[in-house]
């Protein structure tokens, strides 16, 4: 099998990648200065210019960029070259506000697929692969974004986009996919449909599945190579960076490598901005090194990880990312407890009584604030009996308990009723707002 799609750029030594990256670094902050006025404004408040930075420690006297000041520049007053230039262009969501709108050069979009590649053969795909991408194609980098890598690498790319599940199984089966690209939500989504319409493994031919663009667990990577019969692998990124291709996980599913010869990251406090050594978890910080349309400097992704400087039994050099654990926006601190998601995903996944289904709804009463997770049963534990559905029901609260050190309010409901997402999984209702 090949290992790397790169083999120079994936296992360069570190002294040569730090090379690489200052004099990268240089041309973007020339190229920002001179074209984009919110970081000539940001440079001159401080006296900085360009050439300044000559060291790596001297990039941390760059500000941060933030979402808000992405925000405020809608739709292209962070573009760095003439509209002219823009071939494509993206959108993040705008789950949390107003869309940030991002273009690509043909550069851009060149080294996007040479960073898709590099994912998808540490995932396990080769040209000899059917590829069906499950990821909206649109406004959103998922679909797009992955497909041009898929081409580059030779693969049979099926450009399917989301929704129709009965659709995409149809597919999976009748143009024999061997990779499955979509959320880590709605491959967990397949498989239950794929059960559910008695499909068996003898009728398709998956074998690899590359799943991002939101927050998973390792339990949840288990049920899904299961559900599916797969080898899944995590790919991470955002819009107002690239969209995927910043970081991917090798065979060794340890941590995810960043494309760090295009990207410098950093490792913050989230409140007060200190950077933090290795090995600490804090906020992910990007730096793109090569774009041109839209170059970001330590752009603050408010994704929470840590970064392993360990070496990689894979051999790529590349410093690894944990699996993110969601954005620190999307931490709840109920009664002063921090509470992800994710660890509510881990207690479920792991029992056989419930499903990966389930939401988190937190509301406040007086001054006190209130969760309630709403969890759906396996249909083989489904019972009328009230005193066998009291006692799973107290099982899931202490086991909650005990993970998140916090008492919780548990809504057991019917098996499918839990909306399911062809996209990101919405898992959070806050009303707590709503009620103040
Ligand atoms: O989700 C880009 C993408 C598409 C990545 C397809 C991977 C695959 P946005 O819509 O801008 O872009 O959302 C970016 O999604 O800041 C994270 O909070 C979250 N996210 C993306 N990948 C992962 C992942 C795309 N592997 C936001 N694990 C990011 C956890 C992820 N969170």
């Amino acid at each position: 099998m090949v290992k790397y799609w790169n083999e120079h750029a994936e296992t360069m030594s570190r002294d040569e990648l730090e090379k690489l990256q200052l004099s990268r670094l240089n041309s973007t902050l020339h190229r920002v200065y001179d074209h984009v006025p919110f970081y000539k404004e940001q440079l001159d408040a401080l006296g900085i210019k360009p050439d300044d930075i000559k060291t790596l420690d001297d990039f941390h006297k760059i500000p941060f960029t933030t979402k808000a000041e992405m925000q405020a520049s809608y739709p292209y007053k962070m573009f760095a070259v003439p509209l002219d230039d823009i071939i494509r262009i993206h959108a993040s969501s705008g789950t949390t506000g107003q869309p940030t709108v991002v273009g690509y050069t043909k550069n851009d979009l060149e080294t996007w697929s040479e960073l898709i590649a590099r994912l998808l053969v540490a995932g396990g795909v080769t040209k000899k692969d059917i590829v069906q991408v499950s990821f909206g194609y649109g406004l959103f980098t998922g679909g797009f974004g992955l497909h041009y890598g898929i081409e580059k690498i030779g693969a049979t790319v099926i450009p399917l986009s989301s929704g129709n599940t009965d659709r995409q199984l149809q597919i999976m089966q009748e143009f024999g996919s061997t990779v499955i690209i979509c959320t880590p939500s709605y491959a967990i989504y397949l498989g239950e449909i794929l059960a559910d319409r008695g499909i068996g493994f003898d009728k398709i031919k998956l074998r690899v599945g590359c799943f991002g663009a939101e927050p998973w667990t390792e339990a949840m990577r288990k049920e899904i190579e299961t559900r599916l019969n797969i080898s899944a692998t995590d790919n991470y990124g955002l819009s107002e960076v690239m969209g995927p291709g910043v970081s991917y996980e090798c065979q060794a599913k340890d941590g995810m490598h960043i494309n760090e010869d295009n990207f410098i990251v950093e490792i913050i406090n989230p409140e007060n901005g200190e950077v933090l050594p290795y090995g600490q978890t804090g906020e992910l910080v990007i730096t793109t090194l090569t774009k041109e349309g839209i170059p970001v400097l330590r752009y603050r992704t408010r994704d929470i990880t840590s970064l392993l400087p360990k070496k990689c039994a894979c051999g790529r050099t590349f410093i690894r990312m944990t699996k993110p654990r969601g954005r620190s926006d999307d931490m709840l601190i109920i009664r002063g407890v921090n509470v992800f998601p994710s660890q509510v995903e881990t207690v479920l996944v792991e029992m056989a009584e419930t499903e990966p289904h389930y939401e988190l709804i937190v509301t406040r009463e007086g001054a006190l604030d209130k969760l309630e997770v709403k969890v759906e049963l396996n249909e083989n534990y489904f019972s009328d009996e009230m005193r066998v559905m009291h006692v799973l029901e107290e099982k899931i609260k202490n086991r909650l308990r005990n993970a998140l050190g916090l008492t919780a309010k548990i809504s057991l409901v019917a098996p499918k009723t839990i909306e399911r997402s062809v996209g990101k999984a919405k898992r959070v209702i806050d009303l707590r707002d709503y009620l103040a």
